[in-house]
């Protein structure tokens, strides 16, 4: 994939004088060193600190799973709590809520909910999404269920504000590994996400492996009608719908075993949430050092993003891994066609203007 990012300014200082003798490029890279701290004290940024709007965006704890909602002039971001020690795979109990007006300067909300909240559930606050209905804050959340209905399954929980508290909003799951019999693996009813059309109807598309989508009732806590298969080429998990002008997206990590051994991001395009879907390819690459990668894709103040994670961060001895991951997002761009363009996973993120 071509990188269509103009520029990039973390360019070491003997790149910026090539030419010169070597004394002399030694003493002009000798300035750029003094001069640099200067310079970012004078933007604001102090010596050692990534500028505002960099990757990953929170480094103090490892996150993963990022889904944004625009509420007025801030957006939100729901993501799970990765706390996988060691070689532990995932150990994720609770989703926290950052919010931000500028893509640069966040506020950390905390917690908004844990899967015990859930009193059916037994583990695992995976991906999840929130959404406004009606004045109210509905948050969809993939859940391991307890063994009345073994696998994973699909809880849905509300909140008069979207940085919570959330609580269960049906006291059972919405969806059950039960009611998608096709899938042979425990863990095919994951990461939901919603999208409200035009019409004001409510659908939810969730899965691992399969696909699926289905209705929801106007109360927000009930599937209305059929599940329908709706799984694009390479599907693995992670879907997000979203929709710009006349074109509907589906987006979502993608594995093609024959190509590669992580995930990536494909996509696919419809003319109605109905479909029928077109599959439009790969979007990004692998996510730096993650087995996963999850998209969360937002417009905001007339710029669209697209949020990610990576396993790029380490704090104290605690190293990326499949389960200590970190968010990051990137300018999403649409071709005039409808497409998207290519998104190459930076280090800059959105602390640099968006490409042309
Ligand atoms: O974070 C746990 C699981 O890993 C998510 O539900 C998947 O999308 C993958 O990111």
């Amino acid at each position: 994939m071509d990188d269509h990012r103009p520029h990039h300014p973390a360019r070491p200082a003997d790149d910026l004088v090539p030419r010169l003798p070597a004394t002399r490029r030694a003493r002009v890279a000798m300035r750029l060193l003094v001069l640099l701290p200067l310079l970012g004290a004078a933007l604001g940024v102090a010596a050692g600190e990534p500028a505002p709007g960099s990757n990953p965006l929170f480094r103090d704890r490892f996150t993963a799973d990022p889904a944004p909602l625009v509420v007025g002039d801030r957006l939100y971001l729901y993501v799970g709590h990765d706390q996988a020690r060691g070689e532990e795979m995932f150990n994720m109990r609770e989703w926290l809520v950052y919010s931000t007006t500028d893509m640069k300067q966040w506020t950390d909300h905390g917690p908004v909910m844990k899967f015990s909240d859930f009193k059916w559930a037994k583990a695992d606050a995976w991906a999840s999404q929130a959404i406004e209905k009606d004045g109210r804050f509905w948050f969809y959340t993939a859940v391991e269920h307890d063994d009345t209905h073994p696998g994973k399954a699909i809880g849905v929980a509300v909140s008069d504000s979207p940085t919570g508290p959330f609580v269960d909003a049906k006291g059972s799951a919405l969806i059950t590994n039960q009611m998608t019999p096709k899938g042979e693996h425990s863990w095919e009813d994951i990461d939901p996400t919603v999208f409200t059309d035009d019409d004001g109807t409510t659908w939810i598309a969730w899965g691992n492996r399969q696909c699926y989508i289905a209705r929801l009732k106007p109360n927000m806590i009930e599937i209305d009608g059929e599940i329908t298969e709706i799984t694009p080429p390479h599907f693995e998990e992670g879907p997000w719908l979203h929709k710009r002008g006349d074109i509907y997206y589906l987006t979502y990590a993608s594995l093609d075993r024959s190509d590669h051994t992580d995930e990536r991001i494909s996509y696919a395009t419809a003319p109605s949430i109905q479909g029928p879907w077109t599959y439009r390819g790969e979007l990004t690459g692998s996510g730096k050092n993650s087995f996963t990668i999850h998209p969360g894709i937002a417009e905001f103040k007339g710029q669209w993003y697209i949020f990610l994670h990576n396993a790029a961060l380490s704090i104290g001895d605690q190293e990326g891994a499949l389960g200590r991951r970190a968010v990051t997002v990137e300018y999403l761009q649409y071709n005039d066609d409808g497409t998207l363009k290519p998104v190459v996973q930076t280090e800059e993120g959105v602390s640099v203007p968006p490409p042309r």
